[in-house]
């Protein structure tokens, strides 16, 4: 690790000449799947984005000059060039560095990143700051192409072309997203990527004529000419120059030495420049290389336990079988939430929309007004991306698509921007909506069946990750806005608990322990039963207790005029970015030894 140790800074980078920054390069690969494999953490994009990020350091100067690295999750080199090698050996781990770009860790990291999609935007805002303030600095956004499908892109697109403001752009295809990418900007990238390949091509026969001395000379100017036709061709639409965007490209992402030079040329353009990379996911490291979906993120968590989402993929092609008005979509998850086997299965009636949760909203409201039943599997963090269109186009029509909201709750090493901690306050805000939660995968099972039948307005079911088999049992079917009750006690203590993690929390307390699978609407009918004078109700989510499940409890035990003591726990009024689920529910004292208290503290009061 001979490079490795050398390089503290870029300063230290800049120091080594391309042969050992290509050996640097290695060592840096190496590093990456030490930690990763021990840590967990997205293996496959980070290989891919090393040579890049070394040439972007070499030939630039941060952090005076701005990176902003798209999602975030191919930054790790970065942060190792950057002070952070040592600090590496703790990625995603609790008090330890993040696995996305974050403002607050570095001074280096321009931006906080982790929802894809938003660099360009946040450059330009950097880069007409910088111009407002007549200072001088280079911008820098590297955005993949599966990052290039979400609609942000294009409105930072329109405004960048427009203006002129002077940014980099720097395109690291893939041709992956998570799994192979998709839509019609994916098929564009690839006919520019196969100019690339003419590029090669042109070089080397350049160098082949070049020798000949008499006619040398004119065949060059020859053929020039006619490759310069032939590349109108191979480039038809050359979107981005009729946006105002000069194209560079496409060039190896690997070849550091390439990059190197390109960087130094087009530093200097006092326009917006898109410079298109071609890269490999999981380069360097043959397995990532040949399956670069099971290894764009390592979880390092156990495998085996089930998964809520695979209960749904289940459930779906079981419905599906019987019912052709059911379809389903992802934004660009069709994998981790579980659709996997309904797209095999009804390739036709699944639709993976890219990273484009907005439009995915808006999408299945059109197949609902159209009479189809669509269901929309997504990860509770990436789902805020649609509020408005949940709200707007969803809701105000009262279409009855349905979402299946995965991660929701505390996920672990992601961290603070993918908790899944808002959506019951996002959702119930929506006047109409049905929102849900299981306790168990035999409790999805029932309420995607039940909610097939339900077409008075859209339904939402959210769960978390993961749920251990054994603590399934048998669930009272699903009665619309009815809550069951788990265990009965006439201490006067209620518990009522939403999800799974929630209801485990609770477990061997004396009280009567409710189960609320709907969290709107509420069960006002028990809760009647519950509010009796010197009863204590104790309420349990995994969200934010701000507008949450806890507070409209109790604001409709006011309306029904409760005189019962109310405990509203779940997650506090500020972001969390715990990197485990459990140090996540100790830092908001979501802990079962705080609810013991909670209860002892009311019964012992109640004694005296
Ligand atoms: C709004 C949003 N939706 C979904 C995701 C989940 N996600 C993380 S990385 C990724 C794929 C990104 O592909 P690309 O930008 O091409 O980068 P690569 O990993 O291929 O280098 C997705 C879908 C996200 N981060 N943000």
């Amino acid at each position: 690790m001979a490079y490795l140790e050398r390089v503290n800074s870029p300063a230290d980078l800049k120091k080594l000449d391309i042969s050992e920054l290509k050996k640097y390069a290695e060592e840096v690969r190496e590093y990456i799947v030490k930690v990763v494999g021990k840590n967990g953490g997205h293996l496959a994009s980070n290989l891919g984005a090393v040579d890049l990020t070394v040439a972007m350091h070499y030939v630039f100067d941060c952090p005076r000059d701005k990176f902003i690295f798209d999602v975030g999750h191919q930054s790790y080199t970065h942060k190792i060039i950057t002070g952070r090698r040592d600090a590496f050996a703790g990625l995603r781990t609790d008090g330890g560095i993040s696995g996305f770009e974050n403002m607050s860790e570095s001074g280096y990291d321009a931006f906080t990143t982790g929802h894809s999609s938003t660099s360009l935007s946040a450059g330009l805002g950097i880069a007409r700051a910088r111009d407002l303030a007549g200072e001088k600095f280079d911008v820098v956004a590297v955005i993949g192409d599966g990052a290039f499908t979400g609609g942000m892109t294009y409105e930072a697109l329109n405004d960048i072309g427009a203006s002129q403001t002077r940014m980099l752009i720097i395109l690291n295809d893939n041709a992956m997203s998570i799994s192979r990418n998709v839509g019609a900007i994916s098929s564009y990238f690839k006919k520019l990527r196969l100019s690339r390949r003419y590029k090669v091509l042109k070089t080397k026969f350049k160098r082949g004529i070049d020798g000949i001395p008499l006619l040398g000379p004119a065949l060059v100017r020859f053929t020039e000419r006619a490759k310069n036709a032939v590349k109108k061709q191979v480039i038809p639409a050359r979107m981005f120059e009729q946006l105002g965007i000069r194209y560079y490209g496409a060039f190896d992402g690997h070849d550091i030495g390439e990059l190197v030079y390109i960087l130094e040329q087009i530093k200097n353009v006092s326009a917006p420049v898109l410079l298109h990379v071609v890269t490999r996911k999981g380069n360097g490291f043959y397995e990532a290389e040949h399956d670069p979906v099971k290894y764009h993120g390592v979880t390092g968590e156990k495998e085996n336990i089930l998964k809520f989402s695979d209960v749904a993929g289940e459930t779906l092609v079981r419905l599906g079988e019987n019912d052709e008005r059911i379809v389903c979509a992802s934004a660009a998850m069709i994998p981790s939430t579980g659709l996997s086997a309904f797209r095999e299965r009804f390739p036709k009636r699944c639709y993976d929309v890219g990273i484009a949760e907005q439009h995915a909203v808006t999408m299945c409201a059109g197949l609902a007004a159209s009479g189809y039943k669509p269901y929309l599997a997504v990860y509770s963090t990436f789902l805020q991306r649609g509020f408005d269109q949940i709200l707007h186009d969803v809701g105000i029509n009262g279409l009855p698509v349905r979402f299946l909201i995965d991660r929701a709750g505390a996920v672990g090493a992601d961290g603070v921007t993918h908790q899944g901690l808002f959506d019951l306050g996002y959702l119930s805000a929506v006047p109409g909506m049905c929102v849900m939660a299981p306790r168990c995968g035999n409790e999805l099972r029932k309420m995607i069946e039940w909610s097939a039948g339900y077409s008075q307005g859209p339904v939402a079911i959210r769960y978390p990750k993961g749920y251990a088999e054994s603590a399934e049992t048998e669930t009272a079917d699903i009665e619309y806005g009815k809550w069951e009750e788990l265990s009965r006690s006439d201490n006067g203590v209620c518990i009522i608990a939403v999800g799974p993690n929630m209801i485990e929390l609770a477990r061997g307390i004396d009280c009567r322990l409710i189960n609320a699978r709907f969290v709107k609407p509420l069960d006002t009918d028990m809760l009647r039963s519950v509010a009796g004078n010197g009863n204590l109700v104790v309420t349990l989510e995994e969200n934010v207790v701000r507008g949450g499940f806890g507070e409209s409890v109790l604001d409709r035990l006011n309306v029904i005029g409760a005189e019962c003591e109310v405990v509203n726990l779940g997650f506090e009024d500020k972001f969390c970015d715990a990197r485990t689920v459990s140090a996540a529910f100790a830092g908001s004292g979501l802990t079962a030894e705080r609810l013991r208290g909670i209860v002892s503290r009311f019964l012992s009061s109640k004694q005296k």
